[in-house]
Protein backbone atom coordinates (compact mmCIF):
# COMPACT_ATOMS: atom_id res chain seq x y z
CA UNK A 1 0.00 0.00 0.00
CA UNK A 2 2.89 2.48 1.29
CA UNK A 3 4.46 1.81 -2.09
CA UNK A 4 2.02 2.28 -4.19
CA UNK A 5 1.24 6.22 -2.56
CA UNK A 6 4.19 6.54 -2.84
CA UNK A 7 4.85 5.84 -6.36
CA UNK A 8 1.44 7.38 -7.43
CA UNK A 9 2.91 10.77 -5.50
CA UNK A 10 6.06 10.96 -7.29
CA UNK A 11 3.87 10.14 -10.87
CA UNK A 12 2.16 13.28 -10.07
CA UNK A 13 4.84 15.59 -8.75
CA UNK A 14 6.63 14.13 -12.06
CA UNK A 15 3.80 15.66 -14.13
CA UNK A 16 3.24 18.69 -12.31
CA UNK A 17 6.89 19.61 -12.32
CA UNK A 18 7.11 19.45 -16.48
CA UNK A 19 3.40 19.30 -18.02
CA UNK A 20 2.66 18.06 -20.73
CA UNK A 21 6.07 15.81 -20.59
CA UNK A 22 5.62 12.12 -22.14
CA UNK A 23 8.07 9.41 -21.55
CA UNK A 24 11.19 9.51 -24.17
CA UNK A 25 10.27 6.40 -26.60
CA UNK A 26 12.78 3.48 -26.56
CA UNK A 27 14.32 3.89 -29.96
CA UNK A 28 13.95 0.55 -32.06
CA UNK A 29 17.32 -1.45 -32.00
CA UNK A 30 16.85 -3.70 -36.08
CA UNK A 31 17.95 -7.30 -35.03
CA UNK A 32 18.83 -10.13 -37.52
CA UNK A 33 15.04 -10.89 -37.01
CA UNK A 34 14.24 -7.85 -39.47
CA UNK A 35 14.78 -6.47 -43.13
CA UNK A 36 14.61 -3.23 -44.86
CA UNK A 37 13.20 -3.35 -47.92
CA UNK A 38 14.15 -0.43 -49.95
CA UNK A 39 11.73 -0.07 -52.59
CA UNK A 40 12.34 1.95 -56.15
CA UNK A 41 15.05 3.71 -55.70
CA UNK A 42 15.43 4.35 -59.54
CA UNK A 43 16.41 6.27 -61.69
CA UNK A 44 13.14 7.12 -63.27
CA UNK A 45 11.47 8.01 -59.58
CA UNK A 46 14.06 10.90 -59.27
CA UNK A 47 15.32 14.14 -60.37
CA UNK A 48 15.59 13.91 -64.80
CA UNK A 49 13.38 10.86 -64.33
CA UNK A 50 10.41 10.21 -66.18
CA UNK A 51 7.76 9.56 -63.37
CA UNK A 52 10.21 11.53 -60.86
CA UNK A 53 8.75 12.01 -57.78
CA UNK A 54 9.05 15.39 -55.66
CA UNK A 55 11.68 15.35 -53.64
CA UNK A 56 12.32 11.54 -54.13
CA UNK A 57 16.58 12.58 -54.32
CA UNK A 58 16.38 13.56 -51.02
CA UNK A 59 15.97 9.86 -49.49
CA UNK A 60 19.04 8.36 -50.73
CA UNK A 61 21.72 9.70 -48.28
CA UNK A 62 19.25 9.04 -45.48
CA UNK A 63 18.04 5.31 -46.96
CA UNK A 64 22.20 4.85 -47.12
CA UNK A 65 22.74 5.58 -43.37
CA UNK A 66 19.56 3.39 -42.69
CA UNK A 67 20.59 0.85 -44.22
CA UNK A 68 24.03 0.51 -42.39
CA UNK A 69 21.79 -0.24 -39.33
CA UNK A 70 20.49 -3.53 -40.56
CA UNK A 71 22.10 -6.48 -40.97
CA UNK A 72 19.31 -7.65 -43.71
CA UNK A 73 18.24 -5.28 -46.98
CA UNK A 74 16.63 -6.11 -49.72
CA UNK A 75 16.05 -3.89 -52.64
CA UNK A 76 13.38 -3.69 -54.82
CA UNK A 77 13.44 -2.80 -58.65
CA UNK A 78 10.16 -1.31 -60.97
CA UNK A 79 11.12 -3.60 -63.60
CA UNK A 80 8.58 -3.04 -66.81
CA UNK A 81 8.82 -4.74 -70.17
CA UNK A 82 8.17 -2.15 -72.67
CA UNK A 83 4.74 -1.25 -73.54
CA UNK A 84 3.90 -2.49 -70.07
CA UNK A 85 -0.07 -2.06 -69.23
CA UNK A 86 0.66 0.89 -67.06
CA UNK A 87 2.00 2.75 -69.24
CA UNK A 88 -0.78 5.41 -70.25
CA UNK A 89 0.93 5.21 -74.12
CA UNK A 90 -0.07 1.60 -73.77
CA UNK A 91 -3.96 2.61 -74.16
CA UNK A 92 -4.74 5.05 -77.48
CA UNK A 93 -6.34 8.34 -76.35
CA UNK A 94 -5.35 7.87 -72.39
CA UNK A 95 -2.63 10.17 -70.55
CA UNK A 96 -0.83 9.84 -67.67
CA UNK A 97 -2.58 9.90 -64.12
CA UNK A 98 -6.13 8.45 -66.13
CA UNK A 99 -7.30 5.67 -64.47
CA UNK A 100 -8.64 2.97 -66.46
CA UNK A 101 -10.32 -0.91 -65.47
CA UNK A 102 -8.02 -3.42 -66.11
CA UNK A 103 -9.40 -7.63 -65.33
CA UNK A 104 -7.85 -6.96 -61.88
CA UNK A 105 -9.13 -3.80 -61.22
CA UNK A 106 -8.15 -0.22 -61.32
CA UNK A 107 -5.13 0.89 -62.52
CA UNK A 108 -3.40 4.45 -62.52
CA UNK A 109 -1.88 5.11 -66.08
CA UNK A 110 1.77 6.34 -65.84
CA UNK A 111 4.26 7.89 -67.86
CA UNK A 112 6.89 5.19 -69.47
CA UNK A 113 9.39 3.91 -66.72
CA UNK A 114 11.52 1.59 -65.39
CA UNK A 115 12.14 -0.26 -68.92
CA UNK A 116 13.81 -3.41 -68.00
CA UNK A 117 17.85 -3.11 -69.10
CA UNK A 118 17.34 0.38 -69.50
CA UNK A 119 19.05 3.63 -67.17
CA UNK A 120 15.91 4.74 -65.69
CA UNK A 121 15.40 1.54 -64.64
CA UNK A 122 18.94 1.69 -62.58
CA UNK A 123 19.30 1.73 -59.28
CA UNK A 124 19.97 5.59 -58.29
CA UNK A 125 23.91 6.06 -58.46
CA UNK A 126 24.26 7.49 -55.42
CA UNK A 127 22.49 4.52 -53.65
CA UNK A 128 25.03 2.95 -51.63
CA UNK A 129 24.12 -0.45 -49.96
CA UNK A 130 26.93 -2.90 -50.56
CA UNK A 131 25.69 -5.45 -48.09
CA UNK A 132 22.15 -5.32 -49.33
CA UNK A 133 21.26 -9.45 -49.72
CA UNK A 134 18.11 -9.43 -53.00
CA UNK A 135 17.45 -7.21 -55.34
CA UNK A 136 13.79 -8.33 -55.96
CA UNK A 137 12.48 -7.22 -59.74
CA UNK A 138 8.42 -6.84 -59.85
CA UNK A 139 5.83 -5.33 -62.95
CA UNK A 140 7.28 -7.68 -65.47
CA UNK A 141 4.53 -9.45 -66.51
CA UNK A 142 3.32 -7.51 -69.68
CA UNK A 143 -0.33 -7.60 -68.58
CA UNK A 144 -0.10 -6.73 -65.02
CA UNK A 145 1.22 -4.55 -62.96
CA UNK A 146 3.25 -4.43 -59.09
CA UNK A 147 3.68 -1.96 -57.01
CA UNK A 148 3.89 -4.62 -54.24
CA UNK A 149 7.40 -6.16 -53.72
CA UNK A 150 5.36 -9.39 -52.50
CA UNK A 151 2.08 -9.52 -54.73
CA UNK A 152 1.03 -8.41 -58.08
CA UNK A 153 -1.73 -6.04 -58.72
CA UNK A 154 -3.70 -9.47 -59.69
CA UNK A 155 -3.75 -9.96 -55.71
CA UNK A 156 -2.14 -13.31 -56.34
CA UNK A 157 0.83 -13.48 -58.18
CA UNK A 158 3.64 -14.19 -55.96
CA UNK A 159 7.09 -12.90 -56.37
CA UNK A 160 8.57 -14.94 -54.12
CA UNK A 161 9.88 -11.75 -51.46
CA UNK A 162 7.41 -13.62 -48.41
CA UNK A 163 8.97 -16.82 -48.55
CA UNK A 164 12.40 -15.74 -49.08
CA UNK A 165 12.09 -13.34 -45.84
CA UNK A 166 10.01 -16.26 -43.84
CA UNK A 167 13.15 -19.19 -44.80
CA UNK A 168 15.48 -17.14 -43.54
CA UNK A 169 13.91 -15.82 -40.33
CA UNK A 170 12.91 -12.26 -40.52
CA UNK A 171 9.30 -11.52 -39.01
CA UNK A 172 10.14 -7.72 -39.42
CA UNK A 173 9.95 -5.44 -42.07
CA UNK A 174 10.83 -1.80 -42.26
CA UNK A 175 10.05 -0.31 -45.42
CA UNK A 176 11.35 2.94 -46.86
CA UNK A 177 11.79 4.27 -50.54
CA UNK A 178 9.12 5.85 -53.62
CA UNK A 179 6.68 6.04 -53.75
CA UNK A 180 5.05 6.37 -50.50
CA UNK A 181 1.46 6.25 -52.13
CA UNK A 182 2.34 3.54 -54.29
CA UNK A 183 5.09 1.16 -54.34
CA UNK A 184 5.91 1.49 -50.69
CA UNK A 185 2.32 1.63 -49.40
CA UNK A 186 1.27 -2.01 -51.25
CA UNK A 187 4.57 -3.23 -50.19
CA UNK A 188 3.87 -2.45 -46.61
CA UNK A 189 0.11 -4.04 -46.59
CA UNK A 190 1.08 -7.25 -48.27
CA UNK A 191 3.77 -7.45 -45.95
CA UNK A 192 0.90 -7.80 -43.23
CA UNK A 193 -1.37 -9.60 -44.97
CA UNK A 194 2.09 -12.37 -45.41
CA UNK A 195 2.25 -12.17 -41.67
CA UNK A 196 5.06 -9.71 -41.11
CA UNK A 197 5.20 -6.50 -38.95
CA UNK A 198 5.17 -3.67 -41.10
CA UNK A 199 6.84 -0.55 -40.38
CA UNK A 200 7.52 2.44 -43.09
CA UNK A 201 9.96 5.01 -42.22
CA UNK A 202 8.66 7.96 -43.61
CA UNK A 203 11.03 10.45 -43.86
CA UNK A 204 13.21 8.24 -45.38
CA UNK A 205 9.93 7.55 -47.94
CA UNK A 206 8.35 10.30 -50.64
CA UNK A 207 4.94 10.73 -52.44
CA UNK A 208 3.67 10.82 -55.83
CA UNK A 209 0.40 12.19 -54.24
CA UNK A 210 -2.34 12.16 -57.29
CA UNK A 211 -5.51 12.47 -56.59
CA UNK A 212 -5.41 12.76 -53.11
CA UNK A 213 -3.52 9.53 -53.15
CA UNK A 214 -0.83 9.82 -50.07
CA UNK A 215 -3.43 10.70 -47.84
CA UNK A 216 -5.55 7.77 -48.61
CA UNK A 217 -2.55 5.42 -48.53
CA UNK A 218 -1.66 6.66 -44.63
CA UNK A 219 -5.34 5.38 -44.07
CA UNK A 220 -5.40 1.91 -45.27
CA UNK A 221 -1.40 1.41 -44.19
CA UNK A 222 -2.97 2.74 -40.84
CA UNK A 223 -5.68 0.21 -41.09
CA UNK A 224 -3.74 -2.52 -42.17
CA UNK A 225 -1.15 -2.77 -38.69
CA UNK A 226 1.41 -0.98 -40.30
CA UNK A 227 3.37 1.36 -38.46
CA UNK A 228 4.41 4.50 -39.46
CA UNK A 229 7.92 5.89 -37.75
CA UNK A 230 10.45 8.28 -38.51
CA UNK A 231 14.55 7.07 -39.21
CA UNK A 232 15.21 9.01 -35.60
CA UNK A 233 12.83 6.63 -34.06
CA UNK A 234 15.43 3.86 -34.76
CA UNK A 235 18.39 2.88 -32.48
C1 LIG B 1 5.59 3.22 -58.70
C2 LIG B 1 4.00 4.15 -60.05
C3 LIG B 1 4.30 3.25 -61.04
C4 LIG B 1 6.30 3.23 -57.39
C5 LIG B 1 5.89 2.31 -59.68
O1 LIG B 1 7.45 2.78 -57.32
O2 LIG B 1 5.69 3.72 -56.41
N1 LIG B 1 4.63 4.12 -58.89
N2 LIG B 1 5.25 2.33 -60.84
ZN1 LIG C 1 5.83 1.05 -62.39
Amino acid sequence: MMAMDRRAFLMAAGAAAVPGMVRAQTKIAPTAKDALIVVDVQRCFTKGGSLAVPDGDAVVPLINSIAKKFANVVVTQDWHTPGHISFASSHPGKKPFDVVDLPYGKQVLWPDHCVQGTEGAALHPDLAIPHAQLVIRKGFNPKVDSYSAFVEADGKTPTGLAGYLKARGIGRVFVCGLATDFCVAWTAQDARKAGFEALVIEDASRGIDTQGSLMAAWKKMLAAGVKRIKSTDLA
